[in-house]
């Protein structure tokens, strides 16, 4: 059943990209790759190719790319690692600042082809010198670093996400044909079931070096009901010299919480243990599921009430966070003594979560309480 679930998952993937790639702007092939039994010769359009290799594993990158014909017409090869949660790429132009160097059998790949190919000009007869064109004629290539540089939802907790993308030249782009694609894997809070989504089309990009441009990335978060981990990346139909930059990834939400303290409350007959929570962002909190899980012994004495004494395991408390980057909010435990008899001689709590919480810093303990 599960094997089914995956299936489908991937087969709304394949649609969903298909409704992007098989667009009727797409006109001909440009290059073609020949794949080892059990796979075949597979067309290869201008843009990205989603592609099954059937390549042994261990095969090399550059072993793949030498397979695709014309030669040189790949610019890159990525494939997303489920298990690093990240793109990994080869670059042919820059093999040793790539981190994509072998692919393993029937790895999903995408197989980016340079755009400008063209159909394959007809044979040239023996006597048939080609005249390339006057130099001066001939514009240089569009060259141009555009990187994607941030991601983030426009509105708290539910919004649309938006794509930061930046041009760092040389090159001004108007009116560039850019591919934005983005997966979002998304994992409910409480334990529900995990989903993912494809998602992908063209933008319009016109930059300038060192400008910077918001994008919709096609899709909505809610950071009060689930975890989302979103990768987008960018096709340029132009020679990007740094394709390192193209993919971006970021979970949603990402905040380092903390219990960093605790305050006594109320009077010496009925105090109350308050647990400071804080947050060092670096996102923002809205409306997002924890709780305060702690436990403490109470006696009257110090000694050996710290091993022996009896402890109390108390509930959980349910939380509903709302906290920007190095806000602090007081959270009563359930922890009441009486200070005339007894001292909390020893008390900890972890604030537990489910969103990113990057730093491992959740627990907090004091002895005594004071
Ligand atoms: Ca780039
Ligand atoms: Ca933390």
């Amino acid at each position: 059943m599960k094997r089914l679930i995956i299936a489908a998952v991937g087969l709304a993937l394949v649609v969903a990209v298909l409704g992007v790639h098989g667009s009727p702007i797409r006109a001909q092939p440009v290059a073609s790759i020949a794949l080892p039994s059990p796979g075949a010769t597979k067309q290869l359009y201008e843009g990205c190719n989603n592609i099954s290799l059937t390549f042994p594993d261990g095969t090399t990158s550059q072993t793949v790319v030498q397979t695709v014909t014309p030669a040189g017409s790949v610019e890159s090869l990525w494939r997303h690692d489920a298990a690093l949660k990240k793109w990994v790429a080869f670059s042919p132009a820059a093999p040793a600042a790539s981190d994509l160097l072998q692919v393993n059998f029937l790895d999903s790949v995408w197989l980016c082809i340079a755009s400008g190919l063209g159909t394959t000009p007809p044979p040239l007869g023996p006597t048939a010198t080609p005249t390339p064109p006057p130099p001066t004629s001939t514009p240089a290539p569009t060259q141009a670093d555009l990187a994607v540089t941030d991601l983030f939802p426009q509105t708290l907790p539910a919004g649309p996400v938006v794509a930061k993308i930046t041009n760092n030249g040389p090159d001004s782009l108007t009116n560039a044909n850019v591919d934005l694609s983005c997966q979002v894997s998304t994992q409910p809070y409480g334990g529900g079931i995990p989903s993912g989504q494809g998602i992908g089309g063209p933008i319009s990009v016109t930059l300038n070096p060192g400008q910077t441009a918001e994008f919709p990335a096609g899709f909505s978060i809610d950071i009060s009901q689930a975890l989302s981990d979103v990768t987008c990346i960018i096709t340029v139909p132009f020679n990007d010299p740094n394709p390192g930059n193209n993919n971006y990834a970021e979970k949603f939400p990402t905040a380092d919480v903390e219990v960093a303290d605790f305050i006594l409350q109320g009077p010496a007959a009925n105090r109350e243990v308050h647990a400071v929570l804080r947050s060092n962002g670096p996102g923002t909190l809205a409306a997002v599921p924890a709780s305060l899980e702690c436990e403490s012994r109470v006696c009257p004495d110090v000694g050996i009430c710290l091993i022996f004494g009896p402890l109390f395991q108390h509930p959980p408390v349910p939380l509903v966070l709302h906290l920007t980057p190095s806000q602090t909010v007081f959270i009563q435990t359930p922890r009441i003594f009486n200070d005339n008899t007894s001292r909390v001689q020893t008390m900890t709590c972890t604030v537990v979560v489910e969103f990113n919480d990057p730093v491992p810093n959740n627990t907090y303990n004091e002895t005594p309480v004071q």
